[in-house]
């Protein structure tokens, strides 16, 4: 077959000193880092949406890059083309997973058993492909927010006819799923939010949700679907006030509809951000509760106050994401990278660039989090920051045994506490710099 990016080598290691634009220098695949290869520590995915779909058209003006494929858009051949681009993109940069949503696979027909139809005959070629080249399916999703029929969410729509549509197609997203041995099922909540109060019925869209979620577990279970389920957190953007907020707010909703044991979280750098956290921060809170399932890595603009979506450069924060990644023990789903090349951008070269720079990002962000891990100090200085409960008292406190009256005692005792030690954040980030540029 043909070559789409016949100028493109293979992209290989070739270190840190390398000035080929086409080469590695960080990601070492094979290299073994704490144990493991960094290729395991970092099962990267492929978004399809970003990479093969969208060609830079923006609310102002039209698409600058060509991703036609050879092939005339929004036809069945267009769709294969795309797989072919896929997976010959995904070979040459030792990417081993893919993500996608229905629509990114093909194009939406006039009916939804069309679409299925043309979903089963892609799906086929994908999984002819997956035999052949041994490049998996990290998570599919159902897109349930393009769509003008999805303009009131779709597990939050007034609707039953919409709710009952958003139904049918994570039950065929779900049938792909499984079908490709996808690690993981994603709900993105895109429009599952509201506008304004006067219109809108919170309680009963979130009992909607909630129940939509709960039939796509039971169907999923039914048809052998063994993975995770994802919820992927975002404050805003489309929907001014989004029901999955952030971590913590989807972790509390899925404790309170009993979903917790199904569903893990897709934490995205920049969702994290636009909530007014760090990546770090809603990493910490999924991984404490059990539910750091999967990442979305990408990165925002500190400057811009929406969803950007750009490759990772930040090694700063992709350090400390690895951080957060090595001390849960690793994730089981992947690193997919839900981020495109920016508008001007437009090459298909500039396509391999943007993966060649977020890959290596993560990579560095992987050998200095295992520096800071090796070095010691920050843990040793955190585990002594909180020595004052290794005491029998403290032990009380730790096991949930203590009594108000017994703690009141003691503090009766002091008359009053001496000031906690200093925190001395300014001595330990200048440990981190060391670590990153020493
Ligand atoms: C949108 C977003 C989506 C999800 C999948 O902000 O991140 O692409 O990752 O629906
Ligand atoms: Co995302």
């Amino acid at each position: 077959m043909k070559e789409i990016f016949g100028n493109i080598p293979a992209i290989e290691f070739k270190g840190a000193k390398s000035r080929d634009p086409y080469s590695f220098k960080f990601y070492d695949a094979e290299r073994v880092i704490l144990g493991k290869k960094m290729k395991e520590h970092l099962p990267f995915a492929m978004a399809w949406w970003h990479n093969l779909c969208a060609d830079g058209k923006d609310m102002f003006g039209n698409g600058t890059t060509d991703k036609s494929f050879g092939a005339k858009p929004m036809t069945l051949e267009h769709a294969k083309a795309k797989v072919d681009a896929g997976f010959e993109f995904m070979q040459k940069l030792g990417i081993e997973y893919f993500c996608w949503h229905d629509v990114d696979l093909v194009p939406e027909a006039a009916n939804i058993n069309e679409t299925n139809r043309l979903l089963d005959e892609v799906s086929d070629y994908i999984l002819q492909k997956m035999n052949a080249t041994g490049i998996k399916c990290l998570w599919g999703t159902a897109n349930m927010f393009s769509n003008a029929r999805y303009m009131n969410g779709a597990g939050s729509t007034n609707s039953l006819d919409v709710y009952c549509f958003a139904a049918a197609q994570i039950k065929k997203a779900l049938d792909i799923t499984v079908k490709l041995g996808g690690k993981g099922y994603v709900f993105w909540g895109g429009r599952e939010g509201y506008e304004t109060l006067w219109n809108t019925d919170v309680a009963f869209e979130q009992e909607n949700i909630a129940d939509l979620m709960r039939m796509a577990v039971e169907y999923g279970r039914s048809i052998g679907f063994k993975g995770d389920f994802y919820i992927e957190p975002k404050p805003k953007e489309p929907m001014k006030h989004q029901y999955d907020f952030d971590a913590a707010t989807a972790i509390g909703f899925l404790k309170a509809h009993g979903l917790d044991k199904d569903f893990k979280l897709n934490i995205e750098a920049n969702h994290a951000t636009l909530a007014g956290h760090t990546f770090r921060h809603e990493l910490r809170i999924s991984a404490i509760n059990g539910m750091l399932g999967s990442i979305d890595a990408n990165q925002g603009d500190f400057l811009l106050g929406w969803d950007t979506d750009e490759f990772p450069y930040d090694v700063y924060t992709a350090t400390e994401c690895m951080l957060e990644v090595l001390k849960a023990g690793g994730i089981t789903g992947g690193f997919n990278f839900d981020a495109k090349t920016r508008r001007p951008s437009n090459t298909y070269a500039d396509m391999f660039k943007a993966y060649i720079l977020g890959m290596d990002t993560f990579a560095l962000g992987l050998i200095k989090a295992a520096e800071i891990v090796e070095d010691g100090r920050i843990d040793e200085f955190i585990k002594r920051r909180y020595a004052s409960f290794d005491c029998p008292l403290g032990k009380k406190v730790r096991d949930k045994k203590s009594t108000l009256t017994e703690l009141a005692e003691r503090a009766s005792k002091l008359g009053a506490p001496a000031l906690p030690e200093s925190g001395e954040q300014e001595y330990l980030q200048s440990i981190i710099n060391q670590i990153l540029f020493g």
